[in-house]
This record gives structure tokens, C-alpha cells and sequence, in this order.
């Protein structure tokens, strides 16, 4: 494995998410905790496939290959010729400057480079083939229908990117930004290789670089030199550092200007900027000390650079081109309840009626795959989900401002030809109109999932979209959903190649491996710290994890050094998609074990090794499509697991099989941020954790923190103990006070995602982007901001009463921080970093001074909550100030109607009265633009923090008119509180302008 600065606690995880992905995707049941019985579907009488089915070539990945070639040594690099200038940049021919080196692949002879200088903070840089033919023809150029390419702008003379070039030694060129005149990109000194399989490029960086982003990935924030950045989509659960689910070549570098005996405090703010290459292959990026090595399996290079010059303009240029994020419908920031394992319609609706008896908030409830009748897409268990019985439940859900989100699987169960009981409308429509995916030899493409042997639908036809809109269009009918899950759209099958082909009278069939509690699966883990908080439980679990340790070891294959591994010779002229000589570090090995295999074949004659990346993308891309046709006019809610750059302007995600440990919880932090800068603001993990089991101290710590997530839902594997809020007391108590803020911060969060919508502004934020001076925080990633006003600081380790955080600008006095619970401004601490006292069932959070705050009351809905009083949290800054933004609609319509924003400010000045005491006067001002009039409800109090001395009046007047409502001031707290303000303004907040003043 590639080392990396993550520490041992996280090397262990991955050891035993390594382990576990042995076993498929997740650990197994303990029989004897389970407390909720497991799925109902039989696969006794069945026939099992073979472990074997899933299995590759052995491979040694490139970069753990001690022999492996250097293109850098090996090849000749390219010389530029031809120069021709363009309106707007450039082209010129790039040609081989010597003997072919064909080290992975076979060398391009000739190429077009293309300058484009798009906008005055973007510049194009594209080198492909100079002849694309059939008959040369490996290339796949990634079509714009499938991901849009940024396009020309303004051509303006003095962009902030320039392009320069060399010959010298070989083709190279420098990116400079000419505002702070910062070569931000250079590959001057180095080759530039291009194959048909294998394109290389590197850019030389300062040593202690920061670069964000190069996901998805497990990783801490920051990405450190040592560390290798595969991207290839796969189905793997969460593995630390390795290839996961989605693909986005995308980074962010920052830059801090270097300032003598450390770097905090500097005068200057920190420059960054972002590069994209829009590419869909198998890439890998490695990360050295002094250089970044780029490389990819096939298309071209399609650079995109942007130059900022802070965080936050970086991420909003990048966002405003690969599509901003969907705005969500309003209740789907509510909580969401949802496990593998609700095996019917009762046990359903018995967990919606479990938080109400609690008194707990439940916006949504999900099931996982168990409604399925025999795992197949768009069909109900008769006996377990019928129609009939769900429509009923589904009603009763509705009536209470209740939703429902349901699973949907990528692949398509392909029905046993031998058996007539066993046919399947969807996969007749889909087969009778071509929507499916092919063999090399126009044969159906059949693999293996959940129900069996399966089909893949083609996203590159038009009648796959069809077909899945008028299939998802008729199940509607009979399950009203109100949103979408779309799972194992990597796209995942569970053996190598077209598999069921000739085995389709076996169907159906049961996958390799044992699903959680069938007989002989492995025995879940519990968090660290287990058998210290709840010793008589562990001691009976200890069995468990000795089988469970048992088991894995058998499982861990053959040491490194007897393998025989399977290296591939390129030969001049042909392409070899199953093995590539250029091998990457997937986590699977070989690119065709644990999903379709790269010569599975579109309709359109383009292979999987081309666009494997871009499955996902284009499930989520049809879905969001077909929902738009079947609920018309309104805004599609859908989680996926695999995506690609641009996924958000259709999507939002989940993190993926995680598990139930202190570690994962930590890196949903990293993993949300990374999300940000990728433009999918609506991101949540599995909170409790997924895989293995929970316990009370995690679900306790998790359930709070996931509070301030955009998507925050709780979610568990197969035959793990339950895990809902109510199933321990504290966790049931400390969600609701975590709930009780986040309510509060709605109206909030809704308007942070109405500026991501559309400016492509970030939801959740690292603590660097908002302070963009302070290197100190370049790699922050245990605490996070909502917007710029709400700081989160977290316990993320087991048995600790404390956190260690930061007030980023408290030390410097820039920033002032008021503690949410106690709303008292936070002392100036001696050094940076600050023990807090955070006791179970207590979360830290904090208002940054500066900010206003509309807040509405937690009910349990997002229905209910939204008719009820609104206040204003007015937090000011060092100055006295404060100011902040409401965004308000239907919550439900792409187009709404009317909108409305408020934009709100307020002041407060000391003064000396005339017995030379200090007083305060307080001003606070609302202005109002749009039409939108539902939510115009009265105003109830006005919180104001930082209010030195007391006010010089008890008299508050709205628009200088004396008004009745009470006045209450805390010298203690410097807290003053008006309140009882129900009559005023006629009841109706947002209806017109206002200033109050005191
Ligand atoms: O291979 O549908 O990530 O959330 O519960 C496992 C069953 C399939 C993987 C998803 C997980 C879901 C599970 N699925």
C-alpha cells in the first residue's frame, strides 16, 4: 500500500476493510445480537456461484512494480512546430522527437496542441491525436453530450492565465497567473508521453505542497506527497487511500506566502487555483515530493485551469462549468431513516411509528433492496411489499408530511428462458428495444448481481432512457416515491466478464459469497472501545471476532513473493482493454473483477475501458430526467453512489459502505469537504456507521454530528444490531438537541444550497477556505463550517469528554465566536489549539460574530417546522456588526412561482448616557425583495450577542414607531433579548422592509 500520513488507527481500518472486501462488500451477522431478522428471500434450492467467477489476472499495479519501465527515462518527449495563431489562443503540431519508446502503449507520432484562453480566469489546454480515424482509432474524445466542455468566452487580451512553452530539452509548458505572477502549472523539464494506452504528463511542485480534491477517496483533507490517487469507479467499501465509487480529476492547490519563523498571521492571503482534466479513463495520479505525475489509460488531455485566486472563486469556477449543484427540494434536509434489513411494509411503517412515539423528528423513511422481489428493479415482493398494502402505508406516511425514498439497483435481472414462471417484464422492454449492453460479438453483455445473472442498461441509447423513464414512470404508479437511491451504478457485477451467458438455466442464481446472516458468515465487529463501555456484551461478542479474525486470515491469498503476475507486452497498433500494460492500483486488481468487464460494448460501438467512469454519472443524468417527466415541475431528489464531475448537477451522494467506527466518522468530515469542491453539497454518510455493528457511544457522538450534514441519514447493513436513534436512551436524547439545531439552521441551509444552486458556492466548508491567511489550518479537517457562520467542532475519538479545536481568528483577533448553547462570546484562548469540554450527548458549535440568522422551531417535519414563528440570532462581529441572507420558496418547484430574499443587517454602538454609564443603542434592518408570501409568519424574538453594555432604552420601535414587546438584557452574557414581538409588523415578517431599533 501507498504510505501515507494517515496514522496507524487508519492503516488497521484499512486492513480490515480489506479483509472484508475479501468477503464481498461488508462483514457478516452475528446470529445471536441480531436484532432485526434478516431477509425473508430464500436462496436455499439455489445454485451458487463459484468464488472463482470473480476473480482476475493476477497483477502487480505499476506503482508497487520494482521493474517496472519509466516513461520519463524511456521516452523521447515531443517538439513543437506550426505555430498558428487563433483568435483566442493558439495551435501548433506537437511531433515524437525520436525513436518510438511504446513503453505501455503505442506512440502517437503527431498531435494538435490547443491553447484557448476561455474567460479571463480560465485557460484550455487540449493535446490529442492529429488524425483520429477508425483505422488508428483507439482514441476515445470524451463527447460533449456526455460531460460538457467548458466553452470560449470573452476573448480578452488580458487574460489572468498565460501559456507559455519550451523546446528545450523537449516539448513543456508553464501556466503563469500574471495577477501574482505564480507559475501555477509547469511540465518544463519533463516529457510529455503519448499513447494509445498510456498518456503521461508531470507538473513540478513546491515540496510541501497543498493539493485538495483527485477523489473519491478515504483520505484526510488534505493529499500528501507519497500518496498514489487511482480513479477507476468501483464497488468497494470505503478501503482508505484506494479507488472507490466516483471519479473527479479535479484539484485545488493553495499557496501560502511564506513568511519568516512560521506562517501564521500573515498580512497576505494564500493563493489558489484549480485544474481539471477532463477525462473519464482509468487515471492515476502520483504524488511526489517536488512533482505530481499525471497519468491516464486512454483519451486525451483535456485541461482545464482556473485561476482563482482564492478557494472559494476556484471551487465556484470550476462548479459554474461541470454544472452547479440541483437545488433540493426543502424536506429533503430533513432526517432520513433507512437500513438494509426492513424486510416488509410493517416493520416499515413499525420504525416511522417508533419516532413518533419517541417524539423523534423522521422526515423520510427508505428501504434498501429487501423490497424487491427476488432483487429485481421495479418489482415488489408480492408477499412481503404488495402494492396494495404499501400504497396504504404510503398514504398514511404522506398525510403526515412524511416521504419515501426506495432503493434502485444499475443492473436488470435477465429471467431463466427455461422457466416460464420466471419471466420479467422490465428486462422484455428493455431487451425488445436494444437498451442493454452488448458483447464484442452483439450478444447480450449478462453479469452477475443481486438477483442473479443481469443486464446492464446502455446509457448511450436513447432507448435505454426511454425505457427507463416509461419502467420507472409505471412503478410509480404503484409505489409513490418521492425520491430515488441509486446504488451499485459503478457499475458493479459481481463476476469477471460476461459470466451468465451460458449459464442462464441456472438462474436464479445466488451470488459467491454469503450474505449477512446466512448460515456460515463472518461475525460483525463493534467501534473501538467496545470492551471498555460495555464489557458483558464484548465478552459474549469475543467469540465473534476470533472467527471472524479466523476466517479473514484464511481468506488473505498468497504472499507477494510466490505470485506469478501477469504482464502485458504491448503490441504496436492494437489496444489490449482487458489488460492494460499500464497497470493501475485498483482496488480489485484486475479492471474486470467486481464490475463489468472493459469490453463489455455500447450500442453505439464504444467499450467500457472507454467510459467505465461514466456509468454512474449517466444513471443519475436518467434518472433525473425521467423524474422530471414523471413528477413535472419538481426538483428530483436522488442519493447515488457513483458519480462523476458534474454528478451534482443532478445528484446528491452517500459516503458508501463505511463502517461502524470512530475512524469513519472521522472521515465523513474529509469526505463532505471534498465533496464541496466537486459540487455535491448534498452529501451525508451512513451515520452509526455501516458495516459491522454500532454502540451507544458512537451512535451517540455520530447521530449529532451528522445533524450539520446536508444529507443526514442513518443507515446499517443486513443483520447488524439496530441502530435507530430510539434504540438507547442517550443517543435518542442527544439527537434530539443536535436536531433541535439543525431545525433552527434550516431556513439557513436552504439558502447556503440556493447560492450553490447557483453561484456554485460551497454548504459545508473548510475552516481554510474561509480563512484563507492562516496556514496553520491548510490541512483542518476535524472541524468544519456551515456557510461562514456556523463552526462545528466535534469528538471524534473514542472515550474522550474533550476536543481539541480552533477559533480561526479569535487568537489574531480578527474573529470573535459566540457558543451556540450558552450564546456567550468565547474567551480569547492562550494558544491557538483549545480543550473544550464536550461530555457525550454534547456537540460543540459555535456562531461566527458577523452573522444573521432567520431560524424557524424543530417539529417533526419540515412541513410543520416551516409554519412555525421565525427569530433572528443577530451574532456581532469585533465592530458591532452583523449582517446575513434569507432565500425563500415553495421548496418544491425547479421553477418556483415566486421567491423571495431578505437581506438583513444590523449594528450596535456604546455610548456613554448622561449619568456617563455605557449603554447601548441597536439597530437592525430588513430588506425584502420578490413575491413569494407563504411563509409570511410572525416574528417572535431577536437575539442579539456581543452586546457590551445595556441598552439605553427598553422602548424597541419598528420603524421608529414605539411597539410593545419585552427587552431583556444579560450583562453576564452580554446577551440581549427581545421578545414577544408576535403583534408586530401585522404578524408577517418577509412582507415588506423593516428596521427595528432600541
Ligand atoms: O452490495 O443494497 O452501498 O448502502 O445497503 C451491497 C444493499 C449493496 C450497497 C450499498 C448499501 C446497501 C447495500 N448495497
Amino acid at each position: 500500500m501507498t504510505a501515507s500520513r494517515i496514522s496507524h488507527w487508519a492503516q488497521q481500518a484499512f486492513m480490515l476493510t480489506s479483509l472484508l472486501a475479501n468477503t464481498s462488500d461488508f462483514a457478516a451477522v452475528d446470529t445471536s445480537r441480531t436484532m432485526a431478522p434478516t431477509s425473508i428471500t430464500s436462496f436455499q434450492a439455489q445454485f451458487t456461484v463459484a468464488p472463482t467467477a470473480d476473480v482476475g489476472a493476477p497483477l502487480l499495479p505499476n506503482i508497487e512494480d520494482p521493474n517496472a519501465r519509466d516513461a520519463q527515462v524511456e521516452c523521447p518527449g515531443y517538439l513543437a512546430t506550426h505555430l498558428d495563431l487563433k483568435d483566442c489562443g493558439f495551435t501548433a503540431q506537437l511531433s515524437l522527437l525520436g525513436e518510438a519508446c511504446d513503453v505501455y502503449g503505442t506512440d502517437i507520432q503527431d498531435l494538435v496542441l490547443t491553447v484557448e484562453h476561455q474567460a479571463k480566469t480560465r485557460l484550455h489546454v487540449n493535446i490529442q491525436p492529429s488524425h483520429i480515424t477508425p483505422e488508428n482509432g483507439s482514441w476515445y474524445i470524451l463527447n460533449e453530450t456526455w460531460v460538457p466542455a467548458p466553452q470560449q468566452e470573452e476573448c480578452l487580451d488580458a487574460s489572468d492565465l498565460v501559456f507559455s512553452w519550451t523546446n528545450t530539452p523537449s516539448f513543456g509548458f508553464n501556466v503563469t497567473r500574471t495577477s501574482s505572477q505564480e507559475v501555477i502549472f509547469s511540465t518544463d523539464g519533463s516529457k510529455l508521453i503519448y499513447e494509445n494506452q498510456f498518456i503521461e504528463f508531470v507538473t513540478s511542485m513546491d515540496e510541501g505542497y497543498n493539493l485538495y480534491g483527485l477523489g473519491e477517496v478515504i483520505h484526510g483533507l488534505r493529499l500528501q506527497p507519497g500518496l498514489t490517487r487511482t480513479i477507476y469507479a468501483a464497488d468497494a467499501g470505503d478501503p482508505v487511500d484506494g479507488n472507490i465509487y466516483g471519479s473527479h480529476p479535479f484539484y485545488l492547490e493553495t499557496r501560502y506566502p511564506r513568511v519568516q519563523g512560521g506562517n501564521t498571521g500573515s498580512k497576505d492571503s494564500s493563493t489558489s487555483h484549480g485544474v481539471y482534466l477532463r477525462n473519464a479513463h482509468a487515471q492515476e495520479i502520483l504524488m511526489h515530493d517536488t512533482n505530481v505525475t499525471w497519468r491516464t489509460l486512454g483519451g486525451d488531455i483535456d485541461l482545464y485551469f482556473f485561476s482563482g485566486p482564492s478557494q472559494t472563486e476556484v471551487t465556484s469556477q470550476y462548479i459554474q462549468q461541470i454544472g452547479l449543484p440541483v437545488m433540493q427540494q426543502y424536506w429533503t434536509l430533513g432526517y432520513h431513516q433507512c437500513r438494509w434489513g426492513y424486510e416488509n411494509w410493517s416493520m416499515t411503517e413499525e420504525v416511522v411509528n417508533n419516532f413518533a412515539k419517541f417524539e423523534i423528528p423522521l422526515e423520510t423513511m427508505w428501504n434498501d433492496i429487501d423490497y424487491m422481489k427476488g432483487y429485481r428493479d421495479f418489482d415488489n415482493d408480492p408477499i412481503r411489499f404488495p402494492y396494495d398494502e404499501g400504497k396504504e402505508f404510503l398514504d398514511r406516511l404522506h398525510a403526515k408530511g412524511q416521504h419515501y425514498v426506495p432503493i434502485i439497483d444499475a443492473a436488470i435481472y435477465h429471467p431463466n428462458p427455461w422457466n416460464e414462471s420466471d419471466a420479467y417484464q422490465v428486462f422484455n422492454d428493455g431487451n425488445e428495444t436494444g437498451s442493454f449492453m452488448l458483447n464484442p460479438d452483439g450478444s447480450l453483455y449478462i453479469g452477475q448481481v443481486w438477483p442473479g445473472f443481469t443486464v446492464f442498461p446502455d446509457w448511450m441509447t436513447m432507448s435505454a432512457s426511454k425505457w427507463w423513464l416509461q419502467t420507472m414512470a409505471a412503478w410509480q404508479m404503484k409505489v409513490p416515491f418521492d425520491g430515488l437511491w441509486i446504488d451499485m451504478n459503478e457499475v458493479s457485477s459481481f463476476c469477471v466478464g460476461s459470466c451468465g451467458s451460458k449459464n442462464l438455466s441456472q438462474n436464479p442464481v445466488h451470488p459467491a459469497f454469503k450474505l449477512p446472516g446466512e448460515p456460515g458468515a463472518l461475525v460483525f465487529e463493534y467501534p473501538e472501545g467496545f470492551n471498555i463501555t460495555n464489557a458483558t456484551e464484548a465478552a459474549s461478542a469475543q467469540y465473534g471476532s476470533s472467527t471472524q479474525a479466523a476466517a479473514a486470515s484464511k481468506t488473505a491469498g498468497p504472499s507477494s513473493t510466490t505470485t506469478d503476475y501477469l504482464r502485458t507486452t504491448p503490441i504496436i497498433g492494437e489496444r489490449n482493454i482487458n489488460q492494460p500494460p499500464y497497470v493501475i492500483n485498483h482496488v480489485h486488481g484486475d479492471l474486470a473483477v467486481h464490475a463489468t468487464s472493459p469490453n463489455a460494448t455500447h450500442h453505439n460501438g464504444v467499450k467500457e475501458y472507454d467510459v467505465h467512469n461514466l456509468y454512474g454519472h449517466q444513471l443519475l443524468q436518467n434518472t433525473y430526467r425521467a423524474m422530471t417527466a414523471i413528477m413535472p415541475g419538481k426538483r428530483p431528489f436522488i442519493i447515488g453512489r457513483s458519480t462523476f464531475a458534474g454528478s451534482g448537477n443532478y445528484s446528491g451522494h452517500w459516503g458508501g459502505d463505511n463502517f461502524s467506527k470512530f475512524t469513519y466518522m472521522y472521515f465523513s468530515i474529509p469526505q463532505a469537504l471534498s465533496m464541496s469542491l466537486f459540487g455535491l453539497p448534498m452529501f451525508g454518510v451512513d451515520t452509526c456507521g455501516f458495516g459491522g455493528n454500532s454502540d451507544e457511544e458512537l451512535c451517540n457522538r455520530w447521530m449529532m454530528l451528522s445533524a450539520f450534514f446536508p444529507f443526514y441519514r442513518n443507515h446499517n447493513v443486513l443483520g447488524a444490531i439496530s441502530q435507530e436513534p430510539y434504540v438507547w436512551e442517550s443517543v435518542m436524547e442527544a439527537t434530539k438537541v443536535a436536531m433541535n439545531i439543525r431545525f433552527q439552521l434550516l431556513p439557513y441551509m436552504y439558502t447556503l444550497f440556493y447560492h450553490a444552486h447557483t453561484s456554485g458556492d460551497t454548504v459545508m466548508r473548510a475552516l481554510a477556505w474561509e480563512f484563507p491567511k492562516d496556514a496553520l489550518l491548510a490541512d483542518a479537517d476535524r472541524q468544519f463550517l456551515l456557510g461562514s457562520a456556523i463552526l462545528v467542532t466535534p469528538v471524534l475519538t473514542q472515550g474522550h469528554t474533550t476536543v481539541d479545536g480552533v477559533f480561526p481568528g479569535l487568537v489574531e483577533g480578527t474573529d470573535v465566536y459566540y457558543d451556540w448553547y450558552n450564546q456567550s462570546a468565547m474567551n480569547v484562548p492562550k494558544k491557538k489549539n483549545t480543550t473544550i469540554e464536550a461530555p457525550l450527548g454534547h456537540i460543540p458549535v459555535y456562531v461566527r460574530g458577523g452573522n444573521i440568522l432567520a431560524t424557524q422551531e424543530m417539529r417533526m417535519t419540515t412541513r410543520e417546522a416551516r409554519k412555525t414563528d421565525w427569530s433572528l440570532i443577530v451574532a456581532m462581529d469585533k465592530d458591532g456588526r452583523a449582517n446575513g441572507t434569507l432565500y425563500l420558496d415553495d421548496g418544491v418547484s425547479i421553477e418556483p412561482e415566486a421567491t423571495k430574499i431578505v437581506i438583513m443587517g444590523g449594528q450596535v454602538a456604546v455610548l456613554a448616557d448622561q449619568a456617563r454609564r455605557n449603554v447601548t443603542t441597536l439597530r437592525v434592518d430588513v430588506f425584502v425583495d420578490g413575491e413569494f408570501t407563504d411563509l409570511d409568519l410572525p416574528l417572535a424574538n431577536v437575539t442579539v450577542l456581543g452586546v457590551a453594555a445595556p441598552p439605553a432604552s427598553l422602548q424597541v420601535k419598528v420603524d421608529k414607531k414605539n411597539v410593545t414587546a419585552c427587552v431583556e438584557y444579560c450583562a453576564e452574557r452580554q446577551r440581549l433579548v427581545i421578545s414577544d414581538l408576535q403583534q408586530v409588523l401585522d404578524g408577517k415578517v418577509w412582507r415588506k422592509n423593516w428596521s427595528l431599533t432600541l
